[in-house]
């Protein structure tokens, strides 16, 4: 039985790629508060220049997920130049179809088929973007729902819902994907019109290769078992990606891996199963987190390395051991393998991949060092502090 080998332990972790998100690196809060911190982005251009740093940190995060209509600009062409000069290329655009007043019974599930135009022509356009941008993936995510029944067909919802994706993947060009992304409520609270994993995977299914079901893993019922929704979607190959965070109830948005790394852990064993982290799956793993109360940027730092971490460990696993128990129906052997696996500090192996790649062993400390968090509160006065609704 041979243990992992280390060098390509070590080749997976060097190669692996995880997405930030803009709007990470602004400000967010909850309904009740948005707590503004010093030295935010107040553009596009900054949230780039703060996404370099923790790139340049971790060597594995190189691509920033965009949100429109957040990050708007006149010129994508140029930021897309401005994030190469940086050494980063602009990642999956994320529709927005939830920010407006005439959403209120829903975007593109609407009864009224003048909204259900109107939130389609952002899809649409967001798709232009991707041409500007470059950007492999479109990620939609619909608020769309009902809070009372009764209060809307839901077959029909549906039928609309589907109307408008098709609609979307015909528009996508070479190479370009659709991400659909489910949660199970909220804003909605009696139906959600993508709610779970087996109403996006019909959709994607009826759709065809372009159109892939994101996991966030923030958007499940507790006691969700979410590591089998993404070993079957890896063998259904309909798993496009994920939006990591963690969530101690409902969808917290915080950092991934903070409340609940074991289960982290065994997400990416399913992934590394699945063959999910060689570059042909397609995988894009992207964190779509907020730091409300914790400074940004070592967050984003601090949960890339969160993924790695877990990667590692999965990576770990004595797959051999594992199925010989496995298949000698040794339970407690089974479980001992992985537990194994997870039980291992991996902080020095990744410290040593980090330098191997020329890189500070310690991401956040390094961060801390470069006074790149005293330049932008120095720097970046005045304006408008960028956030959800800018
Ligand atoms: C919705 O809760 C979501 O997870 C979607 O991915 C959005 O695009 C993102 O959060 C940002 O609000
Ligand atoms: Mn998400």
């Amino acid at each position: 039985m041979s243990e992992p080998d280390r060098a390509s332990v070590k080749a997976a972790l060097t190669s692996q790629r995880i997405e930030t998100p803009s709007w990470a690196y602004a400000n967010s809060g909850t309904r009740f508060k948005v707590f503004a911190q010093p030295g935010v982005p107040r553009t596009p251009e900054e949230k780039l220049d703060d996404a370099a740093r923790v790139h340049e940190h971790t060597g594995v995060a190189p691509s920033v997920a965009l949100h429109i209509p957040w990050d708007k600009v006149d010129d994508y062409g140029a930021l897309a130049s401005y994030a190469q000069k940086r050494g980063l290329r602009l990642g999956t655009i994320n529709s927005n179809v939830f920010q407006d007043d005439d959403y209120k019974l829903g975007s593109v599930t609407h009864p009224d088929p003048a909204v259900r135009r109107k939130a389609l022509d952002h899809l649409l356009e967001c798709v232009d973007i991707m041409d500007a941008t470059g950007s492999r993936d479109l990620k939609l995510w619909f608020a769309d729902g009902t809070n009372y029944p009764g209060q809307d067909d839901i077959r029909a919802r549906q039928d609309r819902l589907a109307e408008a994706l098709t609609a979307v993947r015909d528009r996508l060009g070479e190479g370009q994907r659709m991400l659909l992304e489910y949660k199970f409520f909220e804003p909605a609270f009696y139906t959600t019109d993508v709610p779970d994993w087996g109403t996006a995977y019909a959709h994607c299914l009826k759709l065809g290769p372009k159109a892939q079901v994101v996991v966030d893993t923030g958007h499940h019922a507790p006691g969700t078992n979410i590591e089998f929704i993404v070993a079957l979607l890896l063998r259904e190959e309909k798993l496009g990606g994920f939006d990591f965070n963690s969530r101690f109830y409902a969808d917290d948005d915080l950092m991934v891996g903070a409340a609940d790394p074991f289960q982290l852990f065994r997400i990416m064993c399913e992934v590394v199963r699945g063959g999910g982290l060689q570059e042909r799956a397609g995988i894009a793993f992207m964190l779509d987190q907020c730091h409300n109360i914790e400074p940004k940027i070592p967050a984003i730092i601090r949960s890339v390395m969160n993924v790695q971490e877990a990667t590692a460990k999965a990576l770990l696993v004595d797959r051999d051991a594992l199925e010989s128990a496995q298949l000698s129906g040794d339970v407690l052997g089974s479980n001992a393998v992985l537990m194994d696996a997870y039980n291992t500090d991996v902080r020095p192996l990744l410290a040593e991949v980090r330098q191997e790649n020329g890189l500070d062993p310690d991401p956040v400390a390094a961060y801390h060092r470069s006074g790149w968090a005293q330049k932008i509160t120095d720097e970046r006065k005045g304006g408008q502090q960028a956030g959800w609704g800018a």
